[in-house]
């Protein structure tokens, strides 16, 4: 099954918008496989925007993303990573549509609350990258056979 990487970024965790991000993965029918509240260190910050190093955002962007705790999550389900990027809308909230996260919540491209992978294969490598294998866990809940 297909699977995604997300974060909710510091902006989002000070702004108390763990939970309400949470629930529309949720609801939406995908399944929760990891889970983690992270402080980010400057290595692991540098590797995930590694495609952004020699973009001028890049320091700051870093700079962010330690500032405070993440919550680093793996969903599952299928077509996972392209609807997640749809929930999670534009990378610039001030154009991301209304009824997304990004879209709801937000109105700086520098505060963009979540994280979400752009593809199956960056998906396959952040997943990776932030996540040991023993720390996901392979389930499948009762309600699937009423979503697929
Ligand atoms: P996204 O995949 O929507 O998270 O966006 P990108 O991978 O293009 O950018 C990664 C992060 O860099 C964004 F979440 C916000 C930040 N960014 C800026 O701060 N300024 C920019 O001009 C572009 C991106």
């Amino acid at each position: 099954m297909e699977r995604t990487f997300l974060a909710v970024k510091p902006d989002g965790v000070q702004r108390q918008l763990v939970g309400e991000i949470i629930r529309r993965f949720e609801t939406k029918g995908f399944t929760l496989v990891g889970l983690k509240l992270m402080q980010v260190s400057r290595e692991l910050a540098e590797q995930h925007y590694d495609v952004h190093r020699e973009r001028p955002f890049f320091s700051g962007l870093v700079d962010f993303i330690t500032s405070g705790p993440v919550v680093a999550m793996v969903w599952e389900g299928e077509g996972v990573v392209a609807s997640a990027r749809k929930i999670i809308g534009a990378t610039n909230p001030l154009t991301a549509e209304p009824g997304t996260i990004r879209g709801d919540f937000g109105v700086s491209i520098g505060r963009n609350l979540i994280h979400g992978s752009d593809a199956i294969e960056t998906a396959r490598r952040e997943v990776s990258l932030w996540f040991k294998d023993e720390e996901l866990v392979s389930w499948q809940p009762s309600i699937t056979s009423w979503l697929y």
